[in-house]
C-alpha cells in the first residue's frame, strides 16, 4: 500500500458541494481508502486575480493504484464534475485534484510530476496538508511543519470541517 496526499480545489460551480462531493467520490474510488481529511479552506486566488476565491482541502489515501492508475481515476472525477481541460493556466475551474505527494515517490513525466511541483510555493496546499500531517518530511528531506510555519498565509482560512 502506497500513502499518498491529494490536493483538491475549485472556484466554480459551489465549490464547497464540489469539494465534499469529490470526497464521496474518492471515498468510493476502488483500492483507495480515504484515511484522513483536511479542513476546509477558503483561499486567495494565485495567478489570475479576476476569478473568484478558491475553496481547498487536502486528503490522505492510502492505495494499491500505481500513480498513474491513480492520476487517471483522479481525471476521470474531475470530468465527471463538469471540467473542461482549457488553455487557461491557474484559471477557474470547477474541480482540480491534484496528487501532492506519492508515498517517496519521485516522478517526472509528461503526464506526472511528483511531488506536486506547487507545493512547497501554495499556502492552499501547505497549510492543510501540515493539519493532517505535521509530521511528513518530503522525499528532499525538507519538514512540512516547517515550511508551513515559514509560509505567508495570504488570507488563507478554516471555513469549516469535512466529512
Ligand atoms: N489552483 C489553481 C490556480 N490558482 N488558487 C487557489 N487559491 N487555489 C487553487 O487550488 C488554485 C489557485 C490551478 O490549479
Ligand atoms: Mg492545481
Ligand atoms: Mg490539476
Amino acid at each position: 500500500m502506497a500513502l499518498a496526499y491529494i490536493g483538491l480545489g475549485s472556484n466554480l460551480a459551489d465549490p464547497q458541494a464540489q469539494i465534499s462531493s469529490a470526497l464521496d467520490k474518492l471515498a468510493q474510488l476502488e483500492h483507495c481508502q480515504i484515511s484522513k481529511v483536511s479542513s476546509l479552506y477558503f483561499s486567495r486566488p494565485m495567478g489570475p486575480q479576476d476569478q473568484p476565491d478558491y475553496m481547498n482541502a487536502v486528503v490522505a489515501i492510502e492505495t494499491n493504484l500505481s500513480a498513474i492508475a491513480l492520476l487517471d481515476q483522479l481525471q476521470n472525477i474531475e470530468q465527471n464534475a463538469g471540467r473542461v481541460r482549457k488553455d487557461n493556466r491557474w484559471g477557474a475551474r470547477v474541480l482540480d485534484l491534484d496528487i501532492l505527494l506519492f508515498a517517496q515517490q519521485m516522478i517526472s513525466t509528461e503526464r506526472l510530476t511528483i511531488p506536486h511541483y506547487g507545493l512547497k510555493r501554495r499556502e492552499f496546499v501547505l497549510l492543510p496538508l501540515a493539519e493532517i500531517a505535521p509530521y511528513l518530511v518530503l522525499p528532499d528531506g525538507d519538514s512540512i511543519q516547517a515550511l508551513a510555519n515559514q509560509i505567508d498565509k495570504n488570507g488563507l482560512k478554516i471555513h469549516s470541517k469535512l466529512s
